[in-house]
C-alpha cells in the first residue's frame, strides 16, 4: 500500500500481476501521484468493487465520488487531473498519432499477451512466436527517439513497458535480434518510476 497524499484520496483496485493495472501504477509513479493501492484477486473481486464497476474488472480507480474503469479512460483522467509531466503530446496531429500507436499496441501486442496469460497451450505457443517476431520486426521504431516514438515519456511507454516486463515470464527472449528495443527496455526498466510501479509479485517475474 502506498501512502495517501494530502491532496488525494484516490484508491486503485489493482491486480498484482495484471498488466493493465501495472499501466496505471506506472502512470501514478511517473507523475508522483500517491494513492491507496489495493491488490485484489482478479477472479474474486471484493463486493465493494463489484458495486463500483459493473464489469468488476481491474484496474478500477476511485477518486472521491468518481469510479473509473477501462485502462485508457483512467490514464486519460490521471493525465488531465495531474498534468505534470504530461503523457500526451500537445498538438492534435501528434495526439492522434499517439492514440493510434496505443491502439496498435493493444490490438497487435496486448491481444497476444492475453493468449499467453490465459489461452490454450496451442494459442499460447502461437502467440509466443508471433509476439517475439512482431517485436523484433519493430526494432527500428525504437531508434527514433529515447522514448517510444517520442522525445518525452508518454502514454505509449506506459502501455508498452508493462508488456515488455512480462516477456521472460512467457518464455520470450529477444536475444540479439533487436538491439534498439533491448536498449529501450534497459532504459525504461532502470527508471525510478518504473521500479516504484512494480508489485511484489511482478518483481519476481524477473530475477
Ligand atoms: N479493457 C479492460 C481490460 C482489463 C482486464 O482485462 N483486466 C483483467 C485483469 S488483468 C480483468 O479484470 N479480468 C476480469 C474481468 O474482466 O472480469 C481495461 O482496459 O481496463
Amino acid at each position: 500500500m502506498v501512502a495517501v497524499s494530502k491532496r488525494s484520496v484516490m484508491t486503485l483496485y489493482s491486480g498484482a500481476t495484471c498488466p493493465y493495472s501495472h499501466r496505471i501504477r506506472l502512470v501514478l509513479a511517473e507523475k508522483g501521484i500517491t494513492a491507496d493501492i489495493h491488490h485484489v484477486p482478479v477472479d474474486q473481486v471484493p463486493e465493494e468493487l463489484a458495486e463500483l464497476n459493473p464489469y468488476g474488472s481491474l484496474p478500477t480507480l476511485v477518486d472521491r465520488d468518481l469510479a473509473l474503469y477501462d485502462t485508457r479512460i483512467i490514464v486519460e483522467y490521471l493525465d488531465e487531473r495531474f498534468p505534470h509531466p504530461p503523457l500526451m503530446p500537445v498538438d492534435p496531429v501528434s495526439r492522434a498519432k499517439a492514440r493510434l500507436a496505443l491502439h496498435r499496441i493493444e490490438q497487435d501486442w496486448y491481444t497476444l499477451l492475453a493468449d499467453l496469460e490465459s489461452g490454450t497451450r496451442a494459442a499460447a505457443d502461437r502467440a509466443r512466436k508471433q509476439l517475439r517476431e512482431s517485436l523484433i520486426a519493430s526494432d527500428e521504431l525504437f531508434t527514433v527517439a529515447d522514448f517510444f516514438l517520442s522525445e518525452e515519456l508518454s502514454v505509449m511507454d506506459c502501455a508498452l513497458v508493462p508488456l515488455l516486463w512480462r516477456l521472460p515470464r512467457h518464455g520470450i527472449d529477444l536475444g540479439d535480434d533487436s538491439p534498439a528495443l533491448v536498449a529501450y527496455v534497459e532504459r525504461m526498466f532502470a527508471r525510478e518510476g518504473f521500479q516504484l510501479s512494480l508489485s511484489d509479485a511482478e518483481r519476481t517475474m524477473r530475477g
